[in-house]
């Protein structure tokens, strides 16, 4: 079961990697900086992934990935202005650390009556859940099936029309189940990293690029959960017809999870996760979205 995981992990982290060109920029700058020696020491603290809410698709169909490889479902979130649903899922605690999912889904039917017809001009053609008909314990079935499209190649046209009311329902009607960002967990870090502040003064010093909606750092009213983002990097999309336009990809996105203050006189080494603020924050969240919008990317 872990195997099966694993390989489903690796085979997002593969595909995203090679679309986000800043994944091995960040990875290689930490290296350069002595922060890290491989890859490997990079603790993921979460992955996300954004859905279709429609009938067949969305989280309902989505999260029974995941949970048959014994991930927990736990907190909903509501984005109202954004028309989105999310929740966050812990993972099998097999003592790994393994990435949280987020997960998101957009409340279609709260859109434009014209966003809504061209959403479903390409999602009717799911007529089933298709995660029924596939077998998740064969990982190379799942890999192919969450960078595959359930539906047709949008034209650019409604690429745009969608883009106009929604930014969230444009993104996926292209980039489907793409992974949508990677985490690297900063608090484990060495000192003078080992922040998000620090980090974040270290990756503009190598001239990353920042989402900086409500601010570069987003912090939770109770100070645990400390997040920053890259700015979605674009990548050369080619739509049904054969029309090409850069649209907005992936980014990534960076976290400090305090210890809580429950636990605040152990000793370092008797700190884990499970010391730590878990979950995601709302507000937080609301701003991380926008990673992927042209507000940021146009800045
Ligand atoms: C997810 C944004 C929220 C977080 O950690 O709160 C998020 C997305 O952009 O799909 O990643
Ligand atoms: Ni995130």
């Amino acid at each position: 079961m872990n195997a099966t995981l694993d390989t489903v992990l690796a085979g997002l982290m593969r595909q995203y990697s090679e679309r986000v060109p800043d994944v091995q920029r960040i990875i290689s700058a930490m290296i350069d900086e002595g922060i890290i020696t491989s890859p490997d020491d990079i603790e993921n603290d979460h992955i996300a992934f954004r859905t279709m809410g429609v009938p067949h698709l969305g989280l309902a169909s989505f999260e029974k990935i995941f949970l048959h490889y014994g991930y927990e479902k736990r907190d909903p979130y509501n984005f109202a202005e954004k028309k989105l649903s999310a929740y966050w899922y812990a993972p099998p605690a097999d003592g790994r650390n393994l990435p949280r999912i987020f997960a998101s889904e957009l409340r279609v039917q709260e859109l434009s009556e014209q966003a809504q017809h061209i959403i479903h001009r390409y999602t009717d053609a799911v007529t089933s859940d298709p995660v029924d008909a596939l077998d998740l314990d064969d990982a190379a079935a799942v890999d192919q099936f969450l960078h595959q499209s359930l539906w047709a190649l949008p034209t650019l046209a409604d690429y745009q029309t969608l883009l106009a009311e929604s930014e969230y329902a444009a993104w996926v009607i292209y980039n489907r189940y793409y992974l949508n960002h990677f985490t690297i967990s900063v608090h484990n870090l060495k000192p003078g990293y080992n922040t998000i502040d620090a980090f974040v003064q270290f990756l503009e010093a190598r001239g990353l690029r920042l989402n900086s909606a409500g601010g570069v750092i987003k912090v939770s009213p109770d100070g645990g959960l400390r997040q920053a983002s890259t700015v979605a990097q674009m990548t050369d999309a080619v739509f049904a017809g054969g029309d090409t336009a850069r649209i907005a990809g992936s980014y990534v996105e960076f976290a400090e999870r305090r210890v809580l203050p429950q636990f605040a006189d152990l000793p370092a080494d008797q700190i884990g996760r499970a010391q730590r603020r878990d979950g995601f924050e709302a507000a937080n969240a609301d701003k991380i979205f926008e990673s992927t919008f042209t507000t940021q990317i146009n800045r």
